[in-house]
């Protein structure tokens, strides 16, 4: 028998409001429009919802399908460069499929925790 090496631990799931804009779509530029939205960290799926859940019950209780969904695999994650926005703590996200994101957070402690588990998302889907 073969014996692979598996991942020894599942990515971590999150969910929590962030500041999120599409800067790329297809890879063309749109116009930045950001919103509040409740994300959820789910697997390698990264799930933003309009606005801001009631309680935690938002995706499992049906009350709102996901406004935006990207698969984490394949992307890049770093923080955003000062011309990309003039917002402090923004990361920015390139999904392979032309999609470029940035969120951001005026809380410090809550942006290093996203980003932190933007990257262990990313890195432990690398070989999917
Ligand atoms: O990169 P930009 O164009 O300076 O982004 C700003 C604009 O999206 C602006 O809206 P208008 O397109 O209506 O001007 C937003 O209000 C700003 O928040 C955007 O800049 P920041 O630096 O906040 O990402």
């Amino acid at each position: 028998s073969s014996h692979f090496p598996v991942p020894s631990e599942k990515p971590s799931e999150k969910c929590g409001v962030l500041n999120m804009t599409k800067i790329t779509e297809n890879g063309r530029r749109v116009r930045k429009n950001w919103t509040s939205s409740w994300t959820v960290l789910q697997g390698s799926e990264l799930l933003f919802a309009k606005g801001q859940a009631s309680g935690s019950s938002w995706f499992g209780g049906g009350q709102s399908k996901p406004e935006f969904a990207v698969d984490l695999k394949g992307a890049s994650v770093e923080w955003a460069s000062k011309d990309k926005s003039s917002k402090k703590n923004v990361i920015e996200l390139k999904i392979p499929n032309g999609t470029d994101l940035l969120i951001q957070s005026d809380n410090d402690g809550t942006i290093t925790e996203w980003f932190n588990a933007l990257e262990e998302t990313i890195r432990s889907h690398a070989c999917e």
